[in-house]
């Protein structure tokens, strides 16, 4: 096991203690594992990813986790599935791919969830200027003060801070179940890709799928227990939907049979709601990756993004099981 004691999934953890284990992740192996800052978030976080290359690999994985602030499972799922990566009986499916696994695509929202509103969702991009108007009761100078704006209006404008992330992407944007309100849980965000999150993720996505590597992506999510196919924007169904459904029955089936824990697979319309402007939809219409799926974790509602600790391991076995599975029957 190349990932030591520095990480545990018995509680959810900081954003600082995430990116921490990221760093000693790669320093413990350092011949095949690297920490890379992709961009920095509205606050000035670092974003970072876990890059793995395998040098007789001919596939890579994305997986990305943490786009919501509140979906705390999710990242704990990631860092749980990197230290599954490490561990000697997974040598064989590790390097088979390159894996790029991404535990917090938020980190401003995930620490602003933790620390002031455990239900946030979105990203924090204003929050500067909202903490400086706080402070100072001035406008900061990357805000435009428009004549006829009473101080009032402002303060009413900075309790809608941010953006929906799984709304900002640049395909198909805003073309439905995504809002033009910034209070909305659901802002698409005034243009797409208005997020350094989801800008410099997108970007970095691009820069390693030059080689057409790439064939299978995870967006983790929680909760509702799905396992999710493109697309969202569009009731239509892209042409080799039965290729991504053929996987998602092998991945659901090796995650119900780790704890018994029931996903049902559909399109994100189907089972939700159309939603456009999603990193899936982009992952697969964009970027050209083939197995481009959204996975919804624990629970189905009890507890929802509330899921108490002692729920991490099994969820997160469980999904590694179904990533896994997927792993070995793309090479074979
Ligand atoms: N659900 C996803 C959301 O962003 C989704 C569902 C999946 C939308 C794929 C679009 C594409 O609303 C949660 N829980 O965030
Ligand atoms: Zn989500």
């Amino acid at each position: 096991d190349g990932t030591g004691q520095k990480m545990n999934w018995e509680s959810y953890h900081s954003i600082e203690e995430i990116y921490n284990y990221l760093d000693f992740v790669a320093e413990a192996n350092d011949d095949v594992a690297s920490v890379e800052v992709y961009g920095t978030s509205s606050e000035g976080r670092p974003l970072k990813a876990l890059k793995i290359k395998s040098p007789k690999a001919k596939q890579a994985i994305f997986i990305e986790a943490g786009i919501h602030a509140r979906e705390w499972i999710t990242p704990a799922t990631a860092t749980y599935i990197i230290n599954q990566l490490f561990h000697e009986n997974n040598t064989a499916v590790r390097e088979n791919f390159d894996w790029i696994i991404v535990p917090s695509t938020n980190p401003d929202g995930y620490e602003y969830s933790r620390t002031t509103n455990r239900l946030w969702r979105k990203t924090r991009s204003g929050s500067r200027a909202s903490k400086i108007f706080q402070e100072t009761g001035k406008m900061a100078r990357s805000v435009k003060q428009k004549k006829g704006r009473t101080v009032a209006s402002y303060r009413k404008l900075f309790e809608c801070l941010g953006v929906d992330g799984n709304r900002n992407w640049d395909f198909h944007w805003r073309e439905g179940g995504s809002s033009i309100h910034s209070c909305s849980e659901t802002y698409a965000g005034s243009t797409a890709f208005s997020e350094p999150e989801t800008k410099s993720l997108s970007e970095y996505i691009l820069k390693n799928t030059e080689s057409g590597k790439f064939t299978a992506y995870f967006a983790i999510h929680s909760y509702s227990q799905m396992w999710l196919l493109p697309w969202g924007y569009t009731k239509n169904t892209p042409e080799d939907i039965a290729d991504l459904k053929r996987l998602a029955k092998i991945g659901a089936e090796a995650l119900r049979s780790v704890h018994g824990t029931n996903f049902r697979i559909g399109t994100t319309p189907g089972l939700l709601y159309i939603a456009s402007g999603s990193s899936n939809d982009w992952a697969k219409g964009v970027a050209g990756i083939k197995y481009a799926y959204t996975l919804e974790l624990r629970d189905k509602g009890y507890y929802g993004f509330l899921l108490p600790p002692k729920y991490i391991l099994p969820t997160a076995e469980e999904t590694w099981n179904a990533i896994k599975a997927c792993a070995n029957e793309l090479v074979t």
